[in-house]
C-alpha cells in the first residue's frame, strides 16, 4: 500500500493533545506533514508551542520540540480546514459505568463545518462499538451537502475510519510506530485512505477491518489483559488466605511452558484497561460475565490493600506510613484511576496515620492529598528514616534499589512483590 503521496501538502489537524494525540501529532510532523494541534487547554497549547510537554513521557519532548522548531507542528485552540482530521479525546465512563462520547461529540460538531470533498476523519479514541457509524450520521446531519460513507457503497465524498491507538504509557514513541495496527474503515476505500495516512510513520502491519471490528477489538484487548490481571490478583486474595506466597506461587506455576500468569498488583489503573471493559459490558450485560467478573476483583484489590495497612497500623501507637507512589504503574506521572491514589486517599480519609508519600514523578501532591494535614510528599530517604510501615505500591525504578538492610525492621507490605 503507498504512503499518502505528498505529507507537506497534506495538512493534519490532531484533536486533543494528551497521551495519545500529542505523541501521533510529533511523529506525523516528523514525516514532514503540516500538523496543527488543537485542544481545549489554553495552558497545554502554550506548553507545546512553547516545544515543551505537559506529561511524563521518555522521549517525546524531544521530538515535540523539533517537531515545532522546524515550523511542522502548532497547537492551537480554534481550528481551520485540513485534509485530515485525527480525533483523540478521551472516552471516559460516566458514573454507571456507561460510555461517555461527548467529547467526541463536541469534537465532531466543530470538525463537521470545515469539511470538503476527498477529507478523511480518523477516530483513535478507544470508543464504544457503533461510534464511527454514530461520527457518520452526526456529520451527515450538519453536512447533507457531502455523500457519506456507507458499507455497502464504493465511493463517497468523505471517508470515516477507526483506528484505535494501542500504545503503552512508558513507550509510546516506540510502540506508536512498531505496534501493528487495527483500521476499520465505515468502507473499504474509508480504511485504504487511513492505511495510506498511517503507512507513513508505521513500521508493523496495516490489518484492514470494518469499523464495528475495530471498535471491539480495541475493547477485547483491554478486556483480555484486565481478565489476566484479576486472574493474578484474585490468586494473591487465596494465597493471602491460604499463607501462601503469591510470588512464589506464580513463579513456579510459570515455569509449565504453557502457562503465564500476570502480576498481581494494588489493582488497576489507567485510563484504559479499568474502564474499556465496561464499553463491552455496557453493550452485552447478559453476555460479558468473566469480564465483569474481573473487573469487580480488580476493584476490589485497593480496598484489601487499605484493610491490611490498617491491620498492621492498629498494632503501633502512632503509625507513620510511608506509602511508595501514587501513578498508576511504573515509571509514568499518570494518576488516572490510580489504585495506589485509590489507596492513600482512603487511609487519609480514615485517619490511619500520619502517611509520607514518596512520588519521584510528581513535584508536588495532587489536590485531594495536598489539603489533608496528615499528608506529606518526602523523598526516599526521609520516607525511610520516619516511617514504621512501608507500604509498596508503585514498582518505580527507583524503589527497586533501595537496600533491603532498611526494611528489616519495618513493617513492609509490598503489593507488586519488588522486595521479595
Ligand atoms: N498491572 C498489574 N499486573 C500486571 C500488569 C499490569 O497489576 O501484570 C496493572 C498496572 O500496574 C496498571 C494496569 O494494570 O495499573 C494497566 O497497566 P498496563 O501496563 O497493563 O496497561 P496500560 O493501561 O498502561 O496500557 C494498556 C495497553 N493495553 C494492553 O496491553 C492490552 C496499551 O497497549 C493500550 O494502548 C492502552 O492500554 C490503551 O490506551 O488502551
Amino acid at each position: 500500500m503507498p504512503a499518502m503521496s505528498n505529507p507537506s501538502s497534506t495538512r493534519v489537524a490532531v484533536y486533543g493533545l494528551g497521551y495519545v494525540g500529542l505523541p501521533v501529532a510529533a511523529v506525523l510532523a516528523s514525516r514532514g506533514f503540516d500538523v496543527v494541534g488543537v485542544d481545549i487547554s489554553p495552558r497545554i497549547v502554550d506548553t507545546i508551542n512553547g516545544g515543551k510537554i505537559h506529561i511524563v513521557e521518555p522521549d517525546l519532548e524531544m521530538v515535540v520540540h523539533a517537531a515545532v522548531s522546524s515550523g511542522k507542528l502548532r497547537a492551537t485552540l480554534e481550528t481551520g480546514p485540513a485534509d485530515v482530521f485525527i480525533i483523540a479525546v478521551p472516552t471516559p465512563f460516566t458514573e454507571d459505568k456507561q460510555p461517555d462520547v461527548s467529547y467526541i461529540r463536541k469534537a465532531v460538531d466543530v470538525i463537521a463545518p470545515q469539511l470538503k470533498k476527498g477529507d478523511l476523519i480518523v477516530l483513535e479514541s478507544t470508543s464504544p462499538v457503533g461510534t464511527t457509524e454514530q461520527i457518520r450520521d452526526w456529520i451527515a446531519r450538519q453536512r447533507p451537502d457531502l455523500d457519506p460513507p456507507h458499507a455497502d457503497k464504493d465511493e463517497s465524498d468523505i471517508h470515516i475510519a477507526h483506528c484505535p491507538e494501542r500504545v503503552l504509557p512508558g513507550s509510546v514513541l516506540r510502540e506508536l510506530v512498531d505496534n501493528d495496527r487495527i483500521v476499520g474503515g465505515i468502507s473499504a476505500h474509508c480504511a485504504e485512505h487511513a492505511a495510506e495516512l498511517y503507512q507513513n510513520f508505521v513500521r508493523g502491519e496495516m490489518h484492514l477491518t470494518n469499523a464495528r471490528t475495530a471498535e471491539l477489538a480495541k475493547l477485547v484487548e483491554n478486556a483480555f489483559r484486565d481478565v489476566n490481571i484479576a486472574f493474578a490478583n484474585e490468586l494473591s486474595n487465596i494465597c493471602d488466605e491460604l499463607d501462601i506466597n503469591v510470588w512464589e506461587l506464580i513463579s513456579l506455576a510459570n515455569k509449565h511452558p504453557r502457562v503465564n500468569i500476570l502480576s498481581p498488583g494494588p489493582g488497576v489503573g489507567g485510563h484504559c484497561i479499568a474502564v474499556d471493559p465496561w464499553f463491552i459490558i455496557a453493550a452485552s450485560p447478559a453476555n460479558a460475565k468473566v469480564i465483569k467478573a474481573a473487573r469487580e476483583v480488580n476493584d476490589g484489590k485497593p480496598d484489601t490493600v487499605v484493610e491490611k495497612v490498617k491491620a498492621a497500623a492498629r498494632k503501633l501507637r502512632a503509625p507513620v506510613i510511608a506509602c511508595f507512589g501514587l501513578s498508576y504503574k511504573r515509571d509514568i506521572d499518570d494518576l488516572r484511576e490510580s489504585p495506589a491514589m485509590h489507596i492513600v486517599e482512603s487511609l487519609a480519609r480514615q485517619n490511619v496515620g500520619q502517611l509520607l508519600i514518596v512520588e519521584p514523578n510528581l513535584k508536588s501532591l495532587p489536590e485531594s492529598l495536598a489539603q489533608a494535614e496528615s499528608v506529606r510528599l518526602v523523598d526516599i530517604k526521609e520516607a525511610m528514616a520516619e516511617a514504621d510501615v512501608i507500604l509498596l505500591l508503585v514498582d518505580h525504578r527507583q524503589f527497586k534499589r533501595i537496600d533491603r538492610d532498611l526494611l528489616k525492621p519495618k513493617i513492609v507490605i509490598d503489593t507488586r512483590g519488588i522486595w521479595r
